[in-house]
């Protein structure tokens, strides 16, 4: 028999070492208070019952996006008089693109339902989604993401509700198997919408370019269909609140649905899961429960919490939230200046150990360069935060830091030759790094504008593949007073989605290679993506850029 005693050692053993992992945690007091919060500003989503518009064939025509286009056929008014049993497939298309939640009733036509039948079901943002062949799946992500149910009615008539939220234009249903012995008849499908964009259909706007209005409108369906109960980044995939996703969302719901207390849930939510050395991550999930994905940070995610949080307490004059989430902000910061050496240099090789940095999915992105740059982006964000909570004792050390990563990375990075900056041991040039570089505002005027024109002439420079690095480039041409060609991106970039056929825009757009795919077969890209949603911010935030006639 253990004694006593030994007992009461084992618990303040226990207690001892629960304590001092608390203590190691550095937001630990914070950071059920921070959850808290997250939970209080849940907001409440919105619910429309809709219909499908019309039926649809999908077709082959290589002209068309990805190589197939839908085609509107007759038969969706007696749908439900058909024998679906002849019929073994129905493409039903609502219209646009939602998120929600599909009931379909089954009827039975003739005789009784002797057996169990079984459906496919397969939603999709896109036509080819919907002619995907899964089967031959050569995804790196889950095939899980593939909008596909097999589902087996017990008995009809049924009123099927499928489990999975879905997303997305496009349904179609198949018959798998059915007894011949009675037929039944599909008698209504009904998308139950879901969304936390509420008032949404009244921020659409019109502009004298037609083009221009399409690209807002675009862009304000993108974002509501984003916005769940937190900003997601797409809400077929990955479905959750990723930091690079959130900035670029609420810089576009500053200028359109104000809805804050999304940004300010959202920005709870990270700051709570936030690790123990008070590192955020780069994503987290709220369900089934409220969690980080474990060890997955990157550097420039960490970074644009400060940015987010800026805009934040700039928009919704929140300063409660700005001073109790500014230690957090200032400790990314810090955190990472830690791979900062005497000289200035960021160690990007060291810091990426615990997750590198993003800036855009091109496999041959060299990072270091816009990684120095984007610490010194961030640290004027934290400056011009600390204003406006009145945290001036900080700024002075903030200042010195941007100086020394200043100095190196114009001393080390730019090739005086080429009139570039260069990144990494092959002294990479990349849109990437120049664009960071001017956000930094580091340069002259003169210099800054010189490096955009000179990368876009440099033949070999890797280019931006995602309208999330678009973003930025918008933004770095209207920094440097190129508003022309700022405007003309922006046209080019999310109007060539437009002429594609989008509802809403993509997660990867390249302009001459539809089936470009991060994850190895596009049918899984997100056809609804958060970072895309920002053209409504440009149009709106610069008028005299984006809203002059044509
Ligand atoms: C993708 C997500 C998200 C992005 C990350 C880096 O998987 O869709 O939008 O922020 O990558």
């Amino acid at each position: 028999m253990l004694s006593t005693k030994y007992y009461l050692c084992l618990f303040a053993a226990l207690l001892f070492l629960f304590k001092s992992a608390k203590s190691q945690d550095l937001f630990a007091k914070q950071k059920e208070a921070w959850l808290k919060i997250a939970e209080q500003y849940q907001p409440k989503l919105e619910h429309e019952a809709v219909a499908p518009k019309s039926m649809v064939n999908i077709v082959k025509d290589e002209n068309a996006f990805q190589g197939y286009k839908a085609v509107k056929v007759n038969g969706l008014d007696s749908l439900n008089q058909q024998s679906f049993n002849k019929l073994s497939q129905v493409i039903v298309d609502f219209g646009a693109h939602y998120t929600g939640y599909c009931e379909i009733d089954f009827k039975i036509l003739k005789g009784t339902a002797d057996a169990p039948t079984r459906l496919k079901f397969t939603f999709g943002e896109v036509p080819s989604e919907i002619m995907a062949v899964t089967e031959k799946y050569t995804g790196v992500l889950s095939k899980g993401w593939t909008q596909e149910e097999i589902i087996n009615l017990e008995s009809i008539p049924y009123q099927l509700k499928l489990p999975r939220r879905v997303s997305g234009r496009y349904l179609k249903i198949e018959l798998l198997g059915a007894s011949p012995w009675f037929e039944f008849a599909i008698d209504k499908i009904t998308l139950n919408t879901t969304t936390s964009a509420s008032g949404w259909v009244n921020q659409f706007r019109k502009f004298d370019d037609p083009l221009i209005t399409k690209i807002d409108s675009v862009s304000v369906l993108t974002l509501k269909e984003c916005m769940q109960t937190v900003f997601e980044d797409g809400p077929k995939r990955d479905q959750r609140l990723w930091i690079g996703d959130l900035y670029l969302q609420s810089l576009a719901n500053n200028y359109s649905f104000k809805s804050h207390d999304l940004t300010k849930r959202s920005l709870y939510l990270l700051a709570a899961l936030s690790d123990s050395l008070g590192y955020l991550p780069s994503n987290v999930f709220e369900k089934p429960y409220p969690h980080a994905q474990k060890g997955a940070h990157i550097i420039d995610y960490s970074l644009l919490y400060i940015a987010t949080l800026k805009e934040y307490v700039s928009f919704s004059k929140d300063l409660n939230t700005g001073n109790d989430l500014w230690p957090l902000a200032l400790h990314q910061f810090n955190y990472l200046m830690k791979f900062v050496n005497q000289e200035g240099k960021f160690n990007y090789a060291e810091a990426n150990k615990n997750g590198g940095s993003f800036f855009d999915w091109h496999p041959d992105l060299d990072k270091e360069t816009a990684t120095q740059a984007i610490l010194i982006f961030a640290a004027k964000e934290l400056i011009s935060l600390a204003k406006s909570l009145d945290k001036a004792k900080e700024v002075e050390a903030i200042q010195a830091k941007i100086s020394l990563l200043a100095n190196y990375l114009i001393s080390h990075n730019f090739d005086e030759k080429q009139r570039l900056f260069v990144s990494g041991a092959k002294n990479q040039v990349s849109y990437a790094s120049q664009i960071w570089v001017v956000l930094a505002d580091i340069l002259p005027k003169k210099t800054a504008k010189e490096i955009l024109i000179n990368v876009s002439r440099y033949k070999n420079a890797v280019k931006p593949v995602t309208p999330y690095l678009h973003h930025y480039y918008v933004q770095a041409l209207i920094n440097t007073k190129q508003n022309a060609a700022a405007a003309e991106l922006l046209k080019q970039h999310w109007g060539s989605m437009i002429q594609k056929g989008a509802d809403t825009f993509w997660e990867v757009n390249v302009v001459d290679n539809d089936f470009s795919s991060p994850y190895n077969f596009y049918p899984i890209n997100s056809y609804c993506h958060a970072w895309s949603c920002t053209p409504m911010y440009f149009i709106r935030k610069y008028p005299e850029i984006f809203q002059k006639s044509k």
